[in-house]
């Protein structure tokens, strides 16, 4: 078995790497595909869930990630900076970190999982908690590289979404052919912007005879794209996608259409039930964001007999305060073997 070599030299040919010689990698992707028998059955269909919480620094991000640092790298930046609900940040700051080359990350104050935050610390980054939201962070990264001499890294850098293509790609290879449904969680949009560009990409190419449909969907507290205006103050307990304008809302909607999808909207508490269903029944912890992919098909169903990949976009550790908190307290107990035996025949 030949040792995996990180996304810009196994899909080299399939990416614009044009001035990159030396890819920045952590030997991201080549993540597991999960047939996910107890969802399937619920759904009446072959469901498969793509793990993108093994990745490197634990979410997607290290598929843009890698292509947008090896292209700044190879254009001789030295910092990059990116607005981030937390996830964007800790895979810049890793990947910076690989790079030799300096980190500023935008967060949103006190909206930012703990385990995401903690990421972003330990790998070095400078990072800036802002008294506003995600939008207005990314806002400020972009305004920021028009005085110093900085690299965004947010998807408005195409190398991004040009690396996030990945995903789709490894779908296709490791199922044969394309899946009928492409269930993803909708924030800035840049995702399932990338996954329908790989899947295209793909097809032309004549490596998958179909396209599936894209199913996207948003948190009910930020759903811009479903309700067709910008959402001035998105909130949703998946913080990752409490994101009010998207980005990549044109492209996202491209997608939508041409690919004959929806985005549809789904609550809170729809998102923490698939969470933590998806953890007692598959043996699969991500986090609530990712979630929203699970929480969309419980509520809307699927067409019989189809095959449907969830994309998990990122790990359940990142977010330990919203786990503990959505259950009682473990019980605590004398150390002896009679009150364990009592507890245990309770
Ligand atoms: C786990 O990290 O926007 O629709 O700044 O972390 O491509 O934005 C994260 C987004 C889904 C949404 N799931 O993807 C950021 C950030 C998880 C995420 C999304 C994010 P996009």
């Amino acid at each position: 078995m030949s040792r995996w070599r990180g996304l810009l030299v196994e899909y080299g040919e399939w990416l614009d790497l044009r001035g990159v010689d030396q890819p920045v990698t952590l030997l991201e992707g080549n993540t597991p595909l999960i047939l996910a028998e107890r969802l399937s059955e619920r759904l009446g269909a072959t469901v498969y869930l793509k793990i993108e919480g093994a990745n490197p620094t634990g979410s997607f991000k290290d598929r843009g990630m890698t292509m947008a640092i090896s292209k700044a790298k190879a254009a001789g930046a030295q910092t990059v900076v990116c607005g981030s609900t937390g996830n964007t940040s800790a895979a810049a700051a890793a990947f910076a970190a690989k790079a030799g080359m300096a980190c500023v990350v935008l967060v949103p104050e006190g909206k930012i999982a703990l385990g995401k935050l903690a990421q972003a610390i330990m790998y070095g980054a400078e990072v800036v908690q802002i008294r506003g939201n995600f939008d207005r962070a990314l806002s400020l990264a972009r305004e920021i590289t028009q005085h110093l001499p900085i690299t965004i890294v947010n998807s408005i850098n195409p190398d991004r979404i040009e690396g996030q293509k990945t995903g789709a790609y490894e779908l296709v290879d490791a199922l044969g052919h394309a899946p009928d449904i492409l269930s993803i969680p909708v924030g800035n949009a840049g995702n399932i912007t990338a996954y329908w560009r790989g899947f295209t990409q793909y097809h032309f190419a004549g490596r998958a005879t179909s396209l599936p449909k894209m199913w996207g969907f948003q948190a009910a507290g930020a759903a811009p794209i479903v309700l067709g205006h910008r959402v001035d103050d998105p909130e949703t307990v998946a913080t990752a996608i409490r994101i009010g304008n998207p980005a990549s809302w044109v492209p996202a909607l491209l997608a939508i259409d041409e690919s004959h999808g929806a985005i549809r909207a789904v609550t809170d508490d729809e998102i923490l039930s698939a969470w933590s269903w998806l953890a007692h029944e598959e043996g699969v912890f991500c986090e609530p964001a990712s979630a929203a992919s699970v929480a969309g098909l419980l509520k809307f169903g699927v067409p019989a007999e189809t095959t449907v990949v969830a994309v998990l976009t990122g790990n359940g550790l990142k977010d330990p305060d919203t786990a503990v908190k959505s259950a009682s307290a473990p019980v605590v107990l004398d150390s002896t073997i009679d009150a364990l035996m009592e507890h245990l025949a309770r």
